[in-house]
């Protein structure tokens, strides 16, 4: 057993139950025993037996301590980029269109195809340690750029590893149906039944902890993104959906049918879709980045969600045509002032319902028996992490324990 103890620091639990704003605790003590924490609470209500058990101890110099944040949707394994594209966008062509020209998500297709395990690698990997050096200790990652079951397979596996060489937790995301690639122009059912093909193999593999699919004009219809859904209930496996992104097509209504774990985007939902997804538990994922860079000007609905007590998380979408985004924190605060999120709910986004939005239960709350994945930020206030951005607020990371 090896105890250590944090003290001289406020502790953000981000507990829901917490009748304080943010579970904030002023003068808190944290003991975390390996790589997990024992116990969390004011310092003054710290049993003496269990101080004395501390073998180290951290003084954190008045430091905010809040859990380790999680990105929730990104799709940071990919090759090239789309500056050529933003150019082109910025002249008046709309992203739907570059879409439809075979660019977009297809020119990155191409791009990726390309690229070796290693390129994917070194490129993904920075983008990885911009968004850690913000306090990010778990990350989701999707696939969906390589569209063929071996270029699909890669880009799976180099999550993974990435999960292996960083101190970061990935889950992966199988996002097969993600646009038609181009050797099945005209064909998209023939493609879906691909797209099934190759979840029963990378899942076989062990590659993949949840199935995407981009349901949208110039993705997926519903008819196809249920045939999908139902492959990966038959194995288990959880489901989430790009809905509602660029129109209302009924995304949402049919990822809850399935018991989704999360509907992302949503600028276009309808208040049936909000009531299914309050009905199926279904986290909402807000994605300012892609919002922002799309100059899009319909927010998703807030009030509606908040009406129907739907969990909003909050994310990065890293990609490179609608958010080239490695900033969680330019997140949280774009996700006030373009949605108008309170900066507690911005940090609940990043916390406790990024964790839903994952199906993860064992982290994102600072409380007895959790994960000690612990961001430790030079703020006072936890309201600052909003607040500012281009800010680096953060001081030190604890994964699983581990002081970085
Ligand atoms: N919606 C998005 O915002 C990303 N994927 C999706 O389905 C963008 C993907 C891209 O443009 O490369
Ligand atoms: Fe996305």
């Amino acid at each position: 057993m090896s105890l250590s103890l944090w003290t001289h620091c406020q502790a953000a639990t981000m507990q829901a139950q917490a009748a304080r704003p943010y579970g904030l605790i002023a003068d808190a003590a944290l003991v975390l025993d390996g790589p997990v924490l024992r116990w969390v609470g004011p310092r003054s209500e710290l049993p003496p037996d269990l101080a004395r058990a501390c073998i180290t101890q951290h003084d954190a110099g008045g430091a905010l301590i809040t859990p380790g944040l999680i990105d929730c949707h990104t799709h940071l394994v990919y090759g090239g980029d789309r500056a050529a594209e933003f150019e082109q966008r910025l002249q008046g062509t709309s992203y739907e269109e570059i879409a439809r020209q075979g660019g977009g998500i297809a020119s990155t297709v191409r791009a990726t195809r390309q690229a070796s395990a290693e390129q994917l690698t070194a490129s993904a990997s920075t983008r990885l340690r911009a968004l850690m050096a913000e306090g990010v200790t778990t990350v989701e990652i999707k696939s969906g750029y390589g569209l063929a079951l071996e270029p699909e397979r890669t880009c799976l596996e180099v999550a993974r590893a990435l999960g292996h060489t960083h101190p970061v937790s990935v889950h992966t995301t199988f996002l097969g149906a993600h646009a038609l690639p181009p050797e099945f122009a005209g064909r998209s059912d023939d493609y879906i039944d691909t797209v099934v093909a190759m979840l029963a193999d990378l899942y076989a593999q062990g590659l993949v902890d949840a199935v995407d699919a981009f349901c949208e004009r110039i993705g997926f219809s519903p008819a196809q993104t249920a045939r999908v859904f139902t492959a990966a209930r038959a194995l288990g496996l959880p489901v989430k959906l790009h809905a509602e992104q660029l129109s209302d097509s009924g995304g949402a209504q049919l990822a809850a049918g399935f018991g989704a774990l999360s509907c992302d985007h949503l600028e276009w939902l309808s208040a049936e879709g909000a009531a299914a997804m309050a009905a199926a538990g279904s986290v909402a994922v807000l994605l300012p980045g892609a919002f922002y860079f799309l100059r899009e000007t319909r927010v998703p609905p807030i009030d509606l969600l908040r009406q129907h007590g739907v969990a909003m998380a909050v994310s990065t979408d890293c990609n490179p045509g609608s958010s080239p985004c490695t900033s969680l924190l330019l997140m949280l605060n774009m996700a006030c002032t373009l949605f108008r999120l309170t900066p507690e709910e911005a940090l609940a986004g990043v916390t406790r319902h990024a964790a839903q939005a994952l199906g993860l239960h064992d982290r994102s709350v600072l409380a007895a028996g959790m994960r000690a994945d612990l961001a430790v930020w030079d703020v006072q206030h936890p309201a600052e992490l909003a607040y500012a951005f281009g800010a680096r607020p953060l001081r030190q990371v604890v994964f699983a324990g581990v002081l970085r």
